[in-house]
């Protein structure tokens, strides 16, 4: 079979949100990209992951023109509830930060926009496709070989290569070992997350802290209900029954005089296990990483779609300071730009997970700092403050 050539000046592995929102920047400023993808359009479009936007994000999105259905759709919070010691306590984002707002949005909603409107803009995304292999990425002319969905092999030159492929995919592992700056921390903790049609037992986010281990309620519809719960990361769903996934539920939640959470038919669960993750080194020679590729977070934070879109963001303005001048400076930069804002996501994320969950290999004096940061949260306008401006994002 012969082997089909593109050329394209951008290469970009993955249709995740990196990939996505990338190419959609480029194509503004007339850079051309080309996008292949191991999944199929369905999987990415189905696969429930991130729910909550921070408001440059969604700010991004409306500029981008792909944001209509998110403001139709969307829910639009003011705060969040902390809930810990038979008490809840509201914490207004909006009034802390100035008008910023909590979005809640899920992220296979924000693909399905991004996918639909780059492919009606002409945008080149293959999906399916599997043996990706990087080459020349220490020349100024790198290439990606892959197999087309339907098995033609394929080879797409390109000028640049984005690295969007998550935390699993090839790009970060083309980077010689020697040379990879990675910093990593793995937690004792899991999250189980469910979907249940039923409706919002709260009109917005509930973070708990409990002596069983953490919980969060969360939404994607006026009709489902997303939740959290703290488990064991090797745990086997199989030994997670609806019925007991609902007794920790309601032990973790309803500890609140008068509050009731509202159950209905689980129609989708599973386990993820968490761990902070962080490769420094986001270049070498023709090839950037961005969003997962290059870190990673517990989802405590809700901070790994929003970091990911942050990076392309940068590598966007780099690559059309490139093209536009021939001037390298920012994309020599890019590394140590996005970085500066990735390890304030990362210590949010460490933080809001330490402080919610539950450790039983954390000593008596350890649980007690834990509920004395909760405390001073909840009691500080300074304290609250800092952790609303982090929680609605930083500035990039
Ligand atoms: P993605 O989304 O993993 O996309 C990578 C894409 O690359 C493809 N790929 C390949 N393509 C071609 N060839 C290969 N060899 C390939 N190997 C892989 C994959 O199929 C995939 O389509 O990475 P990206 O774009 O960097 O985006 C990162 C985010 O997806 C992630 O950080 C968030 O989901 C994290 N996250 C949250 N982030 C938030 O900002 N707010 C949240 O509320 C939030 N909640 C969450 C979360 C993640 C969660 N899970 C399931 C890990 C809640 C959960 C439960
Ligand atoms: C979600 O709705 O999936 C969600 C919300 C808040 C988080 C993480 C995930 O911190």
């Amino acid at each position: 079979m012969s082997t089909h050539k593109i050329r394209t000046k951008v290469g970009i592995i993955g249709a995740g949100p990196a990939g996505l929102f990338l190419s959609e920047l480029l194509s503004r400023q007339g850079i051309d990209s080309v996008i292949i993808e191991s999944r199929s359009r369905e999987d990415i479009e189905g696969t429930i992951r991130a729910g909550v936007l921070e408001q440059w994000t969604v700010d991004l999105m409306n500029q981008l023109g792909v944001g209509e259905r998110m403001m139709r759709e969307g829910h639009f919070h003011t705060g969040i509830t902390l809930r810990f010691k038979g008490q809840s306590h509201h914490l207004d984002m909006e009034d802390l930060t100035g008008g910023k707002k909590v979005t809640v949005y899920a992220q296979h909603e924000v693909i399905k926009d991004l996918v639909g409107h780059r492919l009606a803009h002409g945008a080149v995304i293959h999906f399916g496709v599997k043996d990706v292999a990087l080459a020349g990425i220490d020349t100024d002319r790198p290439s990606i070989r892959f197999a087309q969905a339907d098995g033609t092999p394929a080879l797409l030159d390109c000028d640049f290569i984005a690295g969007c492929d998550g935390f699993h995919g090839p790009s970060r592992q083309a980077i010689p070992l020697a040379q990879r700056k990675e910093f990593q921390k793995i937690y004792p903790y899991g999250w189980l997350g469910i979907l249940t049609e039923a409706p919002p037992s709260h009109h917005e986010l509930i973070y708990a802290r409990h002596d069983r281990g953490f919980a969060l309620l969360s939404m994607r519809s006026p009709e489902i209900q997303r939740l959290y719960i703290q488990c064991d990361p090797k745990d086997d769903i199989a030994l997670w029954s609806d019925a007991r996934i609902w007794s920790e539920l309601h032990q973790r939640l309803e500890t609140v005089d008068g509050w009731k959470l509202t159950e209905g038919p689980i129609i989708q669960k599973g386990i993820i296990a968490m761990r902070s993750f962080v490769c420094e080194t986001m270049r070498h020679g023709r090839l950037f990483l961005a969003g997962d590729a290059a870190h990673i977070v517990p989802p405590t934070g809700a901070k790994g779609l929003n970091l990911a879109v942050a990076d392309v963001l940068v590598l966007s303005r780099a690559l059309e300071k490139f093209y536009a001048k021939g001037d390298t400076s920012d994309l020599d930069g890019y590394a140590a730009t996005a970085l500066a804002r990735i390890w304030k996501g990362e210590r949010f994320s460490w933080y809001m997970t330490t402080m919610l969950h539950t450790d039983d290999a954390a000593s008596p004096f350890e649980h007690r700092i834990r509920e004395a940061d909760l405390d001073y949260v909840v009691s500080s306008r300074a304290a609250a403050t800092a952790l609303a401006e982090n929680y609605v994002g930083l500035p990039i």
